[in-house]
């Protein structure tokens, strides 16, 4: 996949999926606009990728929906949207080290200290609660002071003026970890943000795992190649060679400033708060840049850019622990369903146990036998209802720290109750109740058309019920 980048992306989705990419010319502002569109083509269950060629008050045209959708998502990874899962799998067992060069398209435009403006860029807002144009389809960079091992993440932005930017890092998450050092060491915390981003970097960045682990070498694997990387401007960081914009800058310690509100990914605003921010250094970018932008709150594009990796990172991580883990869904915020293959008493718990450990995210975990369809959580409801006994089967851990977002934490503070329910069959699947079932030899023999006639009485096409999307972060 050499030289692949965004704009080869969007070369590829025009060519191979033509109604997944849709340009349009039209004058459109920055201001709710996009996200109305966005939003009445969900209504109509439609997530192609716009291009909006004339954005008000900006240079810059804008792309949303770039990971809208598994199939595009997948014909960006090069496989079927169904081996989606096995690839991001295989890219975490195959990492690939980044490669250096000297000459990157991103440098084509440079624009250091006072010629920097931000504003510049499309200031977009999304709904009526956010306090201000926000950048939400920015993949943050930054080093760990003691090893250098780099981390990547998405992490929402607060255009706060011409070189100045909000920034909301989840506290215990690894860039809220690395910044922790740098004010640990009175030093400031170097950073770059990477817009227009091919999806294979997309979903690398998102990599849920271990502290040490360089999502750039996820991104690498997710490729098959490595992802070409050059000196940045400004900072001691080496940033994607063929990202469409890279903004440059530091976050100095103990220094806040009001951060939000802004409507998030759970379906609730989340309000001002004093925080770090973000010293603007350097902006580059490439001829007639393309600004990368994902919609915020619970839109279709950034739920499924979170389920993406995060269900096969759980997956790999649960099974290297415990290989009686047959699969995982997130199927809401904050929440996880597994099934096991049980072969022991109270291995359920232990599973509840390692998947909060997996992840901060999970709040709630719910394990199931493998008999259980966890695309279906009607299934999975019905599991809770006959399998499991609360005093037996419910675990508690009070108090634990969680993300702050989640808008029922307690007093304010970002911890949570994690709550597993261990919804598998006592003692065992093979020894539980008896499931009734008709005898296979009567349903071989009965066909449906000899009763009730060729439409059984239906006039319509029998409506298929689709599994909700998954989402959570
Ligand atoms: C579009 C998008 C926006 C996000 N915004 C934020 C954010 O503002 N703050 C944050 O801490 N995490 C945010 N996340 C989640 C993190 O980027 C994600 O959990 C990432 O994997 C964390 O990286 P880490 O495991 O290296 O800490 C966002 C995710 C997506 C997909
Ligand atoms: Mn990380």
């Amino acid at each position: 996949m050499l030289g692949k980048d965004f704009r080869s992306f969007l070369e590829e989705v025009k060519e191979k999926h033509p109604s997944n990419y849709i340009e349009i010319d039209k004058e459109i502002s920055p201001l709710y606009e996009t996200t109305a569109i966005v939003t009445k083509l969900e209504q109509q269950k439609r997530t192609p990728i716009l291009h909006f060629k004339n954005v008000k008050d900006t240079e810059f045209s804008v792309v949303v929906n770039t990971c809208a959708s598994r199939t595009t998502v997948a014909l960006g990874l090069g496989v079927d949207k169904r081996e989606l899962p096995q690839k991001y799998r295989d890219a975490l067992n195959n990492l690939i080290e980044p490669n250096l060069v000297k000459e990157a398209p991103v440098q084509e435009i440079i624009q250091v200290g006072d010629q920097v403006d931000i504003m510049k860029l499309p200031q977009m807002r999304y709904h009526d609660t956010d306090g201000a144009p926000y950048i939400s389809g920015g993949i943050v960079m930054a080093k760990d002071p003691d090893t250098g091992s780099y981390n990547c993440s998405y992490d929402r932005l607060m255009m706060k003026g011409s070189r100045k930017l909000g920034i909301y890092m989840t506290p215990g998450k690894h860039l809220s970890q690395i910044y922790e050092k740098a004010e640990q060491r009175n030093e400031p915390m170097q950073l770059a943000i990477a817009l227009g981003n091919h999806p294979a970097w997309c979903m690398g960045a998102l990599f849920i795992g271990p502290y040490d682990t360089d999502e750039r070498h996820v991104m690498g694997g997710l490729m098959g190649s490595p992802l070409d990387v050059v000196q940045a401007q400004t900072v001691d960081l080496q940033v994607p060679a063929r990202s469409e914009i890279i903004i440059e800058g530091e976050i100095l310690p103990f220094e806040r400033e009001e951060e939000g509100p802004y409507g998030e990914f759970t379906g609730y605003s989340a309000g001002q708060v004093p925080r770090p921010f973000i010293n603007v250094k350097a902006i580059t970018h490439r001829q007639g840049a393309i600004f990368q932008d994902i919609c915020g709150g619970p839109h279709r594009e950034l739920l499924l850019m979170s389920t993406i990796p995060m269900e096969p990172s759980i997956l790999d991580f649960l099974q290297k622990n415990i290989p009686a883990v047959q699969s995982v869904r997130c199927p809401a915020p904050f929440t996880l369903f597994v099934s096991i293959k049980k072969s022991r008493d109270g291995q359920a718990k232990q599973v509840i146990l390692t998947a909060f450990a997996a992840d901060m995210q999970v709040k709630h975990c719910v394990v199931v036998d493998d008999d259980i369809d966890l695309t279906n959580s009607q299934a999975v409801i019905q599991a809770i209802a006959t399998r499991a006994q609360g005093d037996r089967d419910l675990i508690m851990i009070k108090g634990v720290s969680h993300d702050e977002l989640d808008p029922s934490r307690s007093e304010g503070k970002p911890i949570s109750d994690k709550v597993g329910i261990d919804a598998t069959a006592k003692p065992s699947l093979e020894i539980f109740a008896a499931k009734p079932k008709v005898p296979a030899e009567v349903m071989d023999r009965i066909n449906l058309e000899d009763y009730i006639g060729k439409n059984g009485g239906k006039s319509s096409r029998e409506s298929q019920e689709t599994p909700s999307e998954t989402v959570t972060r």
